[in-house]
């Protein structure tokens, strides 16, 4: 039984740049993911990734008066993965429904219980947008009770300084940051 899983948020192509909802520079951890994915199967790990996964009516967009432009449209090329994940890794889609934001890959989703179920104990988190599903789902994390850790140099931010606010408030919410450099 693993009893580490990876999970790594988001990293689809509408949160890069040329994408509806870009992260500066978020092509940059591309590689670096790509690399972390390939160590933790190695180690036998349970590779996760999270999807935003969102109807073409969802909340969260202008046209439905949210904050975000439309991105991550279910089925839609701007919804697809730009990592390289291996066939079975778990897929968590989120945010699934017309009328609820979900951040956190916990947020109505079976995550939690599969963990559980495989017997994960550690979780490494990885991905964008750092201040937001990044911090949510690593946040949630903690309050299911695994011991988490945010791969420091695997995430990135819509804001610096956002991203450095969100870094402070998970080490004090109990997330380990772990710089692999
Ligand atoms: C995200 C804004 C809207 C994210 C998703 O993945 O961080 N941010 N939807
Ligand atoms: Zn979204």
């Amino acid at each position: 039984m693993p009893e580490e899983a990876l999970v790594v948020v988001d990293m689809q192509r509408d949160f890069m740049p040329g994408g509806a909802l870009p992260v500066p520079e978020g092509d940059r951890i591309i590689p670096r993911i790509n690399r972390h994915i390939e160590e933790f199967r190695t180690k036998g790990a349970l590779i996760v990734a999270t999807r935003d996964w969102h109807p073409p009516n969802h909340i969260s967009f202008k046209e439905q008066g949210g904050p975000w432009p439309k991105h991550c449209v279910r089925g839609t090329e701007g919804a697809e993965f730009v990592v390289k994940l291996p066939e079975d890794a778990v897929i968590i889609s989120k945010a699934t429904e017309p009328d609820k934001e979900a951040y956190s890959g916990f947020e109505g989703t079976n995550l939690a219980e599969i963990l559980r179920e495989k017997g994960v104990k550690r979780v490494y988190i990885c991905g964008v947008a750092t201040e937001y599903c990044v911090k949510a789902t690593a946040l949630d994390a903690v309050k299911n009770g695994f011991e988490t850790y945010l791969l420091r140099d695997a995430v990135k931010g819509i804001n610096p300084r956002d991203e450095e606010r969100a870094l402070k408030e998970l080490r004090s919410a109990g997330v380990n940051l772990f710089s692999a450099l």
